[in-house]
């Protein structure tokens, strides 16, 4: 293996154990302590499994608060998937070779495979796909704010697989522990595929760096383009990120989103270096009492407008998403239809 292919490559080693000696809910319990006993003791009991680093199933007893949290979090996790499809689904018909075509295809299914395995996980916890699919069609439920930026060149695929695909393992590793059962599971996989798929967009990179001096400059101005947003990705600072504490408390969380976006820019500078690229940020430097780069401060302002609906492509995605789901209407009404069918001939045998 090459040094650019090691240097380039996402393994779940990267996870980082929790603190043991800290049991998640020491000293604030999960939620206050229900008033009627026996919640009180089932609360006790999810706050035991909690601790212990145990799964919770469908089934099993859950405060409100959990269950809400993961159907907030993983219903936008849901939602990027499938708008995240967008921005390099425009790039399929324009791929530069059969290669590249073939590899482009098959990782936009992945994130569409990626959101309906999310949209499952999300239905055991009592949410229709219906009722998650209004939220985002109506603007009411938010997706990753990476996805309202457009691919203005072919080296923002490329970018997109390395630098996105990259910062969403870091994000999505940790979630392999999360303990909520079937959303740690659907997690193992997602993180397999979207490991080819940082992979083949660092591939893609590679290749044109050994290509003309305007391919090299399409990979430097995608960089330069897509840098900053992929660093907003993580969230807000943890002192602005009203979610973090109790996500935490409840094993959703594993790690902060300031330590995330250190871990991700840590492992993407040896990355750019071996490619050639700069990444453009002139505060970005090696600290050696830290052990870490700092670097430069991420407009949060601009994070918010495109988070808040005002992002360049917003209107444009929720319009694709909103004509695929009224577009597939037909569909559908065929495969009820069908079912209906089948369920009444199946009635009338059993009769
Ligand atoms: N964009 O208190 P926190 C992918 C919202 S998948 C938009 O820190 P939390 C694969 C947040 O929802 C990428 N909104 O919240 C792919 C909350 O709003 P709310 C998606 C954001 O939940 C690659 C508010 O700000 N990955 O890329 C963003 O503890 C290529 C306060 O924030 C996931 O969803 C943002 N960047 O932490 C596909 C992973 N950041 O609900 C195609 C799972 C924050 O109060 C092509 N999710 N907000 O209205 C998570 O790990 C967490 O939900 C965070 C946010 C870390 C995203």
């Amino acid at each position: 293996m090459t040094q650019a292919q090691e240097t380039g490559m996402y393994t779940q080693s990267m996870d980082l154990p929790d603190d043991a000696a800290e049991p998640r809910s020491a000293g604030l319990k999960a939620v206050p302590q229900a008033l009627h006993p026996s919640e009180a003791e089932l609360q006790a009991q999810f706050d035991t499994r909690i601790d212990a680093d145990g799964k919770i199933e469908p089934r099993d007893w859950m405060p409100e608060a959990y269950r809400k949290t993961l159907v907030r979090q993983i219903s936008q996790h849901a939602h990027s998937e499938i708008v995240g499809m967008l921005p390099e689904g425009n790039w399929i018909s324009r791929a530069p070779s059969l290669k590249r075509k073939a590899i482009l295809i098959a990782k936009v299914q992945d994130e569409g495979g990626h959101g309906l395995y999310l949209y499952s996980a999300a239905e055991t916890l009592g949410t229709s796909r219906d009722q998650m699919l209004d939220a985002l069609h109506t603007g009411r439920a938010k997706y990753s704010s990476i996805f309202n930026y457009p691919t203005l060149t072919w080296a923002d695929v490329g970018v997109i697989g390395w630098l996105v695909d990259g910062a969403a393992i870091m994000n999505q590793i940790p979630l392999c522990r999360c303990s909520y059962g079937p959303y740690a599971r659907a997690m193992i996989r997602v993180c397999k595929e979207e490991s080819f798929h940082q992979r083949q967009g660092y591939e893609a990179l590679l290749v044109m760096m050994q290509g003309t001096a305007e391919q090299k400059a399409m990979v430097q101005d995608a960089v330069n383009r897509w840098w900053w947003k992929c660093l907003a990705m993580f969230g807000p600072p943890d002192a602005d990120s009203p979610h973090s504490a109790q996500g935490k408390r409840f094993g959703i969380k594993r790690i902060g989103n300031d330590e995330l976006r250190q871990k991700f820019i840590d492992a993407t500078v040896p990355q750019a270096q071996v490619l050639g690229v700069t990444l453009p940020d002139p505060e970005l430097k090696w600290n050696e009492e830290r052990q870490h780069h700092d670097h430069g401060e991420i407009d949060w302002d601009e994070f918010w407008a495109t988070v808040n609906g005002n992002g360049p492509c917003n209107k444009e995605r929720l319009a694709t998403r909103v004509k695929a789901w009224n577009d597939g209407q037909w569909v559908r009404d065929a495969a009820l239809a069908h079912a209906r069918k089948q369920q009444h001939r199946a009635l009338k045998e059993a009769a």
